[in-house]
């Protein structure tokens, strides 16, 4: 267990400070997925205290099933978890850190609380996951309040040592190379999702993507790719399209279809921490917007990125600065490939060829992913990052 025990001014332990999250759920999962795996790491290896402020719980709930959604105030998982109504009670007293994720402006009275602090709160912005270069000039950059005085701090996760770093569990690459060599922990998920082990011989992939995918294009090439494919999609907005290429009325977890050489199969959407072993089961991973995308890299298999689509083809810009720094090191025809297959499913161009030029090269890109995940994880994680940043700014 790590623990950031060093004291403040007052000589408060770390592990007296209090952190508040406020999360804004903007429309799908990934900015609650983030601030609950942030929250319950900073609770878990950081001793501190966090409550963590959504807008909308029902989405958690999805995340995190044994939470209640109707409840003003829970414990779950080491985390205070509040609901962060429009109206917010004008008595919540600030904690010594205040995390604003993702620029969703927290309560004005909070604000006004905060500045009335003599010892002013530390507040950070934690921003989206971007791999441009850009992110480092900016990372850490100070914010001056127009009217209170307060200052923000923006906080960019990252993938180089000048930025905030990437979400991970101390123990995360432990827990995957364990569940990896227990053969029989990767039967018990596909046991507990519903279904038998699949067939010895299936390429497995686990598919995640934004509704506007073209599902039928890549469930097509799959089956024609010239070998046993099984793709396990978790319920969602990809079924209504797989149905069709199926031929079938509709599909709802628990489903297994087959269709040639394809079986597709229908999974449940998995508590949040169980998300990983579909990915640790799977031989490639098809993975969208930001807390799935970083998690896929932490698996070590091969990914291909559904990026969080953004007017003017920003997000284009965004995927093309990941794959400049992930083919880093791979072989040309491996790292061309990957990259093509990319862009190929974010701009619905034909996916056969791409596909068949990344199935390919599996073996390489699969020892890529290896060595990537081990390089990704040889700084600080975020979370040691931001609990660093956070008692610098309090000493
Ligand atoms: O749901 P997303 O598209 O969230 C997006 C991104 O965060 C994006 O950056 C942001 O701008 C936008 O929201 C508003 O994708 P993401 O980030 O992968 O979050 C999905 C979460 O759902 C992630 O924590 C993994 C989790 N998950 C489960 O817990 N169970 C499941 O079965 C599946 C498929 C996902």
């Amino acid at each position: 267990m790590q623990s950031t025990m060093s004291s403040t001014p007052h000589g408060l332990a770390a592990s007296l400070l209090r952190w508040d999250i406020f999360c804004a759920v903007i429309d799908n999962y990934g900015d609650i997925g983030v601030c609950w795996r942030l929250a319950r790491q900073l609770v878990a290896e950081h001793g501190v205290a966090v409550r963590l402020w959504v807008d909308d719980l029902s989405r958690f709930v999805q995340l995190c099933p044994q939470a209640d959604p109707a409840a003003d105030t829970q414990a779950v998982g080491g985390v205070e978890v509040r609901c962060w109504h429009a109206t917010f009670d004008a008595g919540v007293e600030p904690a010594e850190v205040v995390i604003e994720a993702f620029a969703c402006e927290p309560p004005a009275s909070y604000l006004v609380k905060m500045a009335g602090r003599v010892r002013k709160p530390v507040w950070i912005n934690l921003e989206y996951l971007s791999a441009e270069a850009w992110v480092e000039d900016c990372h850490l950059m100070a914010s001056p309040h127009p009217r209170l005085p307060l200052v923000k701090h923006f906080f960019f996760p990252g993938f180089t040592a000048r930025t905030g770093g990437l979400l991970r569990e101390h123990d995360l690459l432990a827990r995957r190379d364990a569940f990896v060599a227990d053969g029989r922990a990767s039967d018990a998920f596909w046991h507990a999702t519903g279904f038998v082990p699949p067939p010895a011989d299936v390429l497995r992939v686990s598919l995640f993507a934004y509704r506007h995918a073209d599902v039928r294009g890549l469930l097509q090439a799959f089956a024609g790719c010239g070998r046993p494919m099984l793709c396990a999609i978790p319920d969602g907005p990809l079924l209504d399209e797989a149905a069709v290429f199926l031929g079938r009325d509709a599909l709802r977890p628990g489903d297994e279809v087959v269709a040639g050489s394809l079986i597709v199969r229908v999974l449940p959407f998995v508590a949040q921490p169980d998300y990983d072993a579909l990915l640790w089961c799977c031989d490639l991973n098809f993975v969208r917007g930001e807390d799935s995308f970083v998690r896929a890299q932490w698996a070590a298999r091969p990914l291909v990125w559904h990026i969080y689509p953004q007017a003017e083809d920003v997000h284009l810009g965004k995927l093309d600065a990941f794959m400049a720094r992930y083919v880093e090191g791979l072989a040309v025809d491996a790292g061309t490939a990957i990259a093509r297959l990319a862009h190929a499913w974010n701009a619905g161009d034909a996916l056969d060829a791409p596909l068949a030029a990344v199935l390919a090269c599996l073996p390489a890109l699969q020892a890529h992913a290896c060595s990537w995940a081990a390089r990704l994880a040889a700084p600080p994680d975020l979370a040691a990052r931001l609990a660093e940043f956070a008692l610098d700014r309090l000493q």
